[in-house]
């Protein structure tokens, strides 16, 4: 039935595109699409989905004509507060790519103290109503410039004295003699979805398909860690496992009093952890990449 089949927005080309993508892969979800496909439908579930530009993202799921999303947290801050309290999508979870923050940069070689030193400015942006609410609240009169691109270079033609624009490595910012002098706001892709409730139907979807995601950047964020150890060192070594839950304690066959030790960590696992594990008494010890979780929590 076309009712319970739910739509997904997702950027079409560009920085988001791609982890978008991939992480629908992970979830099982097979995407073939030719270059300037707007619409794909996917065999695995009934999903389908729409490849839009990002800006684009936020309002299809508010006006109801997609479900969830996947977007940047700076476009979707943006659009709610272009929209106050009237925004009907909703954040779902935080994904972890297209990391960057919102900031304002000034030329190098202008002064600055603290926000005051804004006052009387022309802030160039694509982000006004971040900007404007950013200025509201540290009390600064100064002039917006909405430019839609090449926000950076506002200031060298003169049309803006500091701009107000997504920043990253830093490296454009460099490239123009710009310094950046605070951050609004840090910013993730985010899956967002539709303020009001669904069908069940679309609601079981969803939630299947969240569990996925879940499971896949847990996943990648988490090791599988194996590795031996005498009996009295067991408690030592449980204590440098990171994040690890109840581990798996094996007898190790024709070596008594010797154990394998096998533990989920979900988090990152260091040389230095492996060295504080060897420096401990652990011997044999294997890190594993985990390709799928589905835990109870996730
Ligand atoms: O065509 P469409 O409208 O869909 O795409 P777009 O051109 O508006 O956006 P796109 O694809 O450039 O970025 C999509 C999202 O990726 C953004 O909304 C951010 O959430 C995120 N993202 C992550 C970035 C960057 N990194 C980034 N570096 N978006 C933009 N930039 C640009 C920035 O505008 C500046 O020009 O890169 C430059 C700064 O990068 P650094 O590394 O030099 O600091
Ligand atoms: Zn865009």
């Amino acid at each position: 039935m076309i009712e319970s089949r739910i739509r997904i927005a997702l950027q079409k080309n560009g920085r988001l595109a791609e982890d978008s993508i991939a992480l629908l892969g992970k979830c099982g979800l097979h995407i073939t699409r030719s270059k300037d496909q707007l619409f794909c439908r996917i065999k695995e579930l009934p999903i389908d989905l729409l490849l839009l530009r990002d800006d684009d993202i936020p309002h299809f799921i508010h006006d109801g004509i997609c479900d969830l999303g996947i977007v940047g947290e700076n476009v979707y801050a943006e659009t709610q507060a272009t929209k106050d309290d009237d925004f009907a999508a909703t954040i779902v979870d935080r994904l972890g790519f297209s990391q960057c923050r919102l900031s304002i940069a000034v030329p190098e070689n202008l002064d600055f103290v603290n926000a005051q030193s804004l006052a009387g400015l022309t802030i160039a942006t694509s982000y006004p109503a971040l900007l404007k609410k950013f200025l509201r609240a540290e009390n600064v009169a100064a002039k917006t410039l909405l430019m839609k691109g090449a926000v950076e270079v506002a200031p060298r033609l003169k049309i803006a004295d500091a701009i107000c624009d997504i920043v990253a490595s830093g490296a454009t910012l460099a490239a123009n003699n710009l310094k950046e002098v605070a951050v609004l706001l840090r910013s993730e892709a985010l899956l967002i979805r539709a303020a009001t409730k669904l069908s069940p139907e679309k609601e079981d979807v969803i939630a299947r398909l969240v569990a996925r995601m879940r499971g896949s950047i847990q996943a990648e964020d988490s090791k599988y860690i194996m590795l031996h150890a005498d009996k009295n060192k067991i408690d030592e070594i449980v204590r440098y496992l990171p994040g690890a839950e109840t581990p798996t304690i094996l007898p190790l066959n024709g070596a008594p009093d010797k154990y394998a030790i096998h533990a989920v960590c979900r988090e990152t696992v260091f040389w230095e952890t492996m060295e504080n594990l060897q420096a401990a008494g652990a011997s044999a010890i294997l890190v594993l990449p985990i390709e799928k979780m589905l835990a109870r929590d996730a």
